[in-house]
């Protein structure tokens, strides 16, 4: 699950001092640095514990304008980055004239947090200077460090992560489908699909916010339902139902209990739902000659594999006919050009952090290509969509 970690970047140019940085930040050597420039080709990721925010993944990025041919193979690198950073640490270099050009290949709703590297090669009139040079330019007022001397890391922490926990507040799992007091029943099956002696996250994560909404959240599997409705004084406010039970848990629904599914909930907290439901509308003006990507998260999973790979290309092909043209995709290879394709399906991206489908939503949405996920697609093939409560 690292994705899931808020994903902070080191970016800069080469020699900025953004490795001898990161391994300040996490007090040991983990990323070589040198005086040559681009000693690092390729990012390191480390995970970090950070007060008030918890694990954080700090990226080192191998730098920026560099003129060699390898130069740009390093901002390849550093691009693919950019699109999942919850919050990029940006070093300003000695000499660097701002404002940096790669600072308009930031997706524009990543925050940025300047940092005048290097401090102790500055006179103090020129620091000042630079501050408020920088101040102009960027939305936090510079950091001012000397990762050399270990000046400053302190205070770059501090901010770190008071930015963070403002930048990277997800919308609430449960948006307004319930409120506190209410009365939630949860169908989770537990079959042979469902792995051993634990519940998977989208289960865990939904009786998590259940508790801190005060809501009563009582699970049970499908077999049960009945009887579990039938014991209840008062019939619930919700049902949230795994999809693949959906049309039995619709029959048993009681007059006034609104019903959704642990996949819509997770799609709304792993993107943009509305684009989603959208995307999965647009599937309708599919026809034997569209060609579909269908794009994985995870490089190896099984599951997920069977929905991707043979589920879905089934339902549509029994909608659109046998023609249909599918290609898929894998892990970080979601292409950058998605004009060729008539919609894209997503893998529900549990594996992904939300800025990384959100920012693979907006590509989709720039160029103009319906783009849905897994389960909003399933549950709109299956009828399902319709009939469920969106948070
Ligand atoms: N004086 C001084 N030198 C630094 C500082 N941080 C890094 N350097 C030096 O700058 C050079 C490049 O550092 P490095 O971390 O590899 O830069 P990167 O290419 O951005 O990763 C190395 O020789 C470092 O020792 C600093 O705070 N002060
Ligand atoms: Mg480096």
């Amino acid at each position: 699950m690292i994705l899931e970690r808020k994903r902070v970047l080191l970016v800069g140019r080469v020699n900025s001092g953004k490795s001898t940085l990161f391994n300040r930040l996490l007090r040991q050597k983990r990323s070589l640095t040198s005086n040559l420039a681009g000693t690092t080709t390729d990012s390191v990721a480390k995970s970090m514990e950070l007060a008030e925010v918890g694990p954080i993944l700090l990226v080192d990025t191998p730098g920026l304008s560099d003129a060699s041919i390898l130069g740009k193979k390093r901002e390849e690198v550093t691009q693919k980055e950019l699109a999942t950073a919850d919050l990029i640490l940006y070093l300003i270099s000695k000499g660097e004239t701002l404002p940096s050009p790669f600072l308009q290949q930031v997706p524009s709703k990543v925050a940025i947090l300047p940092i005048i590297a290097q401090a102790d090669c500055y006179h103090s009139y020129e620091l000042d200077q630079l501050t408020e040079e920088v101040q102009k330019r960027f939305d936090y007022p510079p950091v001012i460090v000397s990762a050399l001397k270990g000046k400053g890391i302190d205070e770059l922490l501090q901010k770190l992560s008071s930015i963070l926990k403002k930048e990277t507040e997800n919308p609430s799992l449960l948006g307004n489908l319930c409120k506190k007091g209410d009365t939630v029943l949860l169908v989770m099956p537990q079959d042979s699909a469902a792995p051993k002696g634990r519940l998977i996250l989208p289960q865990v994560q939904t009786i998590r916010a259940l508790l801190d909404r005060q809501c009563s959240a009582i699970c049970t599997t499908p077999e049960e339902l009945a009887r579990t409705l039938s014991i209840l004084k008062a019939p619930p406010q919700l049902i949230i139902t795994d999809s693949q039970v959906f049309a039995m848990v619709e029959k048993l629904i009681p007059f006034g209990t609104l019903l959704t599914s642990f996949s819509i909930l997770m799609s709304a907290e792993r993107g943009d739902l509305t684009r989603f439901v959208l995307g999965a509308k647009a599937l309708d003006k599919l026809s034997s000659h569209s060609h579909i990507l269908i794009a994985e998260a995870c490089t190896h999973a099984p599951q997920g594999e069977d929905i991707g790979t043979v589920k879905i290309p089934q339902m549509l092909r029994k909608r659109f006919g046998e023609s249909l043209k599918i290609s898929f995709v894998a892990g970080k290879d979601f292409p950058e050009d998605l004009t060729p394709y008539d919609a894209v399906i997503h893998c529900g991206g549990c594996m992904f952090n939300r800025r990384l489908l959100v920012s693979r939503q907006d590509l989709a949405t720039a160029q103009g290509v319906a783009m849905t996920n897994y389960g909003i697609a399933i549950a709109y093939l299956t009828g399902i969509l319709n009939k469920v409560a969106l948070p």
